[in-house]
């Protein structure tokens, strides 16, 4: 038997307790780190229920491996891309892609009731009319030039220019995202320019959220970042063990999403190998497979690659192939699911997003910043697609289908990449970025990016109020 064990129990066998022979057996299992701790807890309860005796029940239910039969945790994947990424080559593939883009959008703002309006692009060209004008598209480029801000619209049938007057109007086509659909009303001007007189994104409707029946948490984590040498061992292993602990939080969490950049990886930016702990991507793998696994059993666990995750970069990504490391897939508490992803938890819609494109979104747009990620996932809602910046640092494949726009409303949207906590409510999405797990690296100390690690952002999935608990060590 392991010291910390012997120790743990004489402290039980101290104070006048026996232990049952079944007790023992599960000791095997148990976290030891935090068997001191739950002995304890134990003595207490039952000395004050004059109850001497240890048995399996209790180290089950304070270890959190027995079920409270009370706590629903039924899930169902809605959307994985996993098995139905296709990449269609070259040219061919991005005109489909972004067809998609414009059939599947145009679908979601048809129920406004301008949309019955709609005229395309070439028939609008074409109109002497003096009545308003409805058209839409792909932003293709937007264009601030002293007092006006032009906007190019494409849809299949051509291009048009058209202008922003108006001062409020510029600053709501200063929040649109390239490549991003959008209607507009028009009026021809006298010179024959296209004025913009209103600016319609699909964005979502007020939303009434699904919520689950019993109090069940869940647990958003992202960017681990194993294998980097600012992976957060300790403060990461802490928050495992607190998974088994007495807590009465800790007590209600069944399911823990994991949003990408689970490992480091290798080769991900120029130089990286000179912060890496683990230079091969298995390795880094096992050890994720190492710590994951002392997650308690009652627990299921979603885990979605990110940039720097091994498979394919380029979004939408399949789950982390299990030929990199089988053993997370041998878990069956384990989830291997792409990203994007669609999954619900007790009915609970929850949208999984690394997060890649909001790099594009805060060098773009104007009063958007990498410390306020919440603000940048409220404009992909607005926007209703998860990374429209084409050609930027964001990879995205030639799809025949663009499995990037939000066709189903989510009740909360998470997404992590740029390792700052932050958390909103937007139109009754409940909008999570849940940081990192890795310190501050020297690129982004060079670049000013201030990240918020060490935080676990826990949502009560039948009241939705979030709890942060934070495991950073001050050292
Ligand atoms: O990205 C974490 C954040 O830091 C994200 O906003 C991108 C940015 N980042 C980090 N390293 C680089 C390099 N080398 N180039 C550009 N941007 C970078 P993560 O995905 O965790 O690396
Ligand atoms: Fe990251
Ligand atoms: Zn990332």
């Amino acid at each position: 038997m392991k010291k910390e064990v012997t120790l743990a129990l004489n402290f039980a066998l101290n104070k006048g307790f026996q232990i049952h022979p079944d007790a023992l057996e599960i000791l095997e299992r148990v976290d030891v780190k935090e068997l001191e701790k739950v002995i304890k807890e134990i003595v207490r309860t039952k000395s004050k229920q004059n109850l001497y005796l240890i048995n399996q029940n209790d180290l089950e239910l304070f270890f959190g491996i027995k079920e409270d039969g009370e706590l629903e945790n039924d899930h169902r994947i809605l959307f994985d891309p996993s098995e139905i990424i296709t990449t269609a080559e070259g040219i061919d593939g991005y005109n489909s892609l972004f067809k998609s883009r414009f059939t599947k959008l145009k679908k979601i703002i048809s129920n406004r009731p301008e949309a019955k309006l709609l005229k395309s692009i070439a028939t609008v060209i074409g109109s002497k009319s003096k009545e308003d004008l409805y058209v839409c598209g792909l932003l293709s480029e937007r264009k601030s030039e002293r007092n006006i801000t032009k906007l190019t619209l494409d849809d299949p049938t051509g291009s048009i220019e058209t202008i922003v007057f108006d001062k409020d109007l510029q600053k709501t086509a200063d929040s649109l995202l390239t490549d991003q659909f959008v209607m507009e009303r028009l009026t021809l001007g006298r010179n024959g320019g296209y004025i913009v007189k209103d600016i319609i994104t699909p964005n979502i409707p007020e939303h009434t959220s699904n919520r689950s029946k019993t109090e069940t948490y869940v647990v958003f984590l992202s960017d681990l970042h194993i294998g980097s040498m600012y992976f957060m061992e300790r403060e990461f292993n802490d928050f495992v063990s607190w998974l088994s602990s007495p807590d009465p939080i800790a007590r209600k969490i069944r399911f823990v999403v994991i949003g990408g950049d689970v490992v480091d990886g290798v080769g991900i930016y120029p130089d990286q190998n000179k912060e890496l702990d683990l230079l091969d991507v298995g390795q880094q793998l096992s050890k994720t497979a190492q710590i994951l696994n002392k997650i308690p059993k009652n627990i299921k666990v979603f885990i979605s690659p990110g940039n720097h995750d091994p498979g394919r970069r380029a979004l939408p990504q399949p789950a982390i192939l299990k030929k990199y490391n089988s053993d997370l897939w041998k878990n069956e508490n384990f989830h291997m699911v792409g990203n994007p992803a669609l999954i619900s938890l007790n009915g609970v819609k929850v949208l999984i997003f690394h997060g890649q494109s909001i790099d594009d979104i805060v060098r773009t747009t104007p009063g958007l910043s990498f410390n306020k990620p919440a603000k940048v996932m409220r404009s992909l809602l607005q926007a209703r697609h998860l990374s429209p910046i084409y050609g930027a640092y964001t990879p995205i494949a030639p799809e025949l289908d663009d499995m990037m726009v939000i066709e189903d409303v989510p009740d909360i949207f998470h997404a992590g990449h740029v390792h700052v906590v932050d958390l909103d409510l937007y139109r009754g999405v409940l909008i999570v970025n849940s940081g990192a797990w890795q310190h501050q690296t020297p690129f982004q100390a060079g670049v000013g990016i201030n990240p918020t690690p060490g935080i676990a952002v826990i949502v009560n999935l039948k009241t939705f109020k979030v709890f942060t608990k934070d495991f950073s060590l001050e050292d």
